[in-house]
């Protein structure tokens, strides 16, 4: 349905996983290059867990748990039941079928893979066209600092319920990791149309990825038009802390506030801001900041509401 140049979406979680679902199922495996965000990532009970990678890559393929937002369908909890008799820390809930797959990980890992490889093993394996990417190889991992103290992100995202309220963010490892290679490739070789900014947390999925050394300038200034798709609706986030996290770090909780923090953080970097219809009065202010700006359905429950999004993405990607 749109011409032949390739379709970068970054994502992080559950909410940007439903829109790659979407352009995944409008767009030809090879054209659809998806950009992970890896610093979610961590060492659990000697496992190496990627949440986002294996959100998306469960999802593409058809294997996640819709309800739960994470994880496989139709899992069981032998493993962790046994571990729990052990005395094992188990606030972080690791289905059978998915410890296999960080096993799976972990041992390609130790035998000198890279996450990007692993990553690609896995999508083949399970038959998702996509190009699937980590945001990069090196190891880098969100700290939260909270009114509690600072914490690792899934203590604070599961252990806590992101109850500590929230007063900044880092991401060590951040300034030594490089982008993923293929990545810059992409952006170097003029085929990328459109980078998509799925309607992830800004904060802690779409920050860690453009706050790689250079890549949201290499993002500005590839030929690509940039498109961000709020995931602030009517003052609340779909799925997941954003709303709150924007409440307490002082910021307004609407589009207009993600697209302020995006135009503050990478200025000049988004060309196209795509919110929800019930958010239309906002649009004026957002267009002030320099963005073009579209309203459609952005709440994406069925499999159609998807693929909506994702029709209405594509056909601004061809208009521009
Ligand atoms: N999220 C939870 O809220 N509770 C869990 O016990 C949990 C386990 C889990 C296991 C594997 C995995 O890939 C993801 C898991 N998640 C869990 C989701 C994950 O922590 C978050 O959704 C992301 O890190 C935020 O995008």
């Amino acid at each position: 349905m749109v011409d032949d140049g390739q379709i970068l979406a970054l994502t992080g979680g559950v909410g940007g996983a439903k829109l790659c679902l979407g352009l995944a199922s409008l767009v030809a495996g090879d054209r659809l290059k998806i950009v992970v965000n890896t610093a979610d990532d961590f060492v659990h009970l000697g496992l190496p867990i990627s949440p986002d990678i294996d959100t998306l890559l469960y999802t593409l393929a058809g294997r996640s748990n819709t309800e739960q937002g994470w994880g496989l369908a139709d899992e069981s909890w032998h493993t962790l039941g046994a571990l729990e008799e052990l005395g094992a820390d188990t606030w972080f809930q690791l289905g059978d079928k998915d410890i296999a797959t960080h096993l799976w990980r972990g041992q390609a890992l130790a035998g000198g893979m890279d996450l990007t490889t692993i990553t690609g093993e896995l999508a083949k394996k399970w038959g998702v066209g996509a190009e699937i990417l980590p945001m990069t190889d090196q190891l880098v991992s969100t700290l939260v600092q909270t009114a509690e103290g600072e914490m690792p992100f899934q203590h604070y995202f599961v252990k806590h319920r992101c109850q500590p309220a929230v007063t900044g963010f880092s991401f060590s490892g951040l300034t030594s990791a490089q982008p993923n290679p293929r990545l810059i490739e992409l952006l170097a070789s003029s085929a990328v149309s459109a980078v998509v900014i799925c309607p992830s947390n800004p904060f802690v999925s779409v920050d860690p990825i453009l706050q790689l050394p250079g890549l949201w300038q290499a993002l500005r200034d590839c030929a690509a038009a940039v498109f961000a798709v709020s995931p602030i609706v009517a003052g609340m986030a779909i799925k997941g802390p954003t709303a709150k996290m924007m409440a307490e770090l002082e910021l307004p909780v609407t589009a207009l506030g993600v697209a302020e923090h995006y135009h503050q953080q990478y200025p000049q970097l988004i060309d196209h801001f795509i919110l929800d219809e019930s958010d239309a009065t906002l649009a004026p202010e957002i267009t002030k900041l320099g963005m073009n700006v579209s309203t459609t359905g952005t709440v994406m429950t069925t499999l159609e509401d998807k693929k909506k999004l994702a029709s209405t993405v594509l056909k601004l990607v061809e208009h521009c």
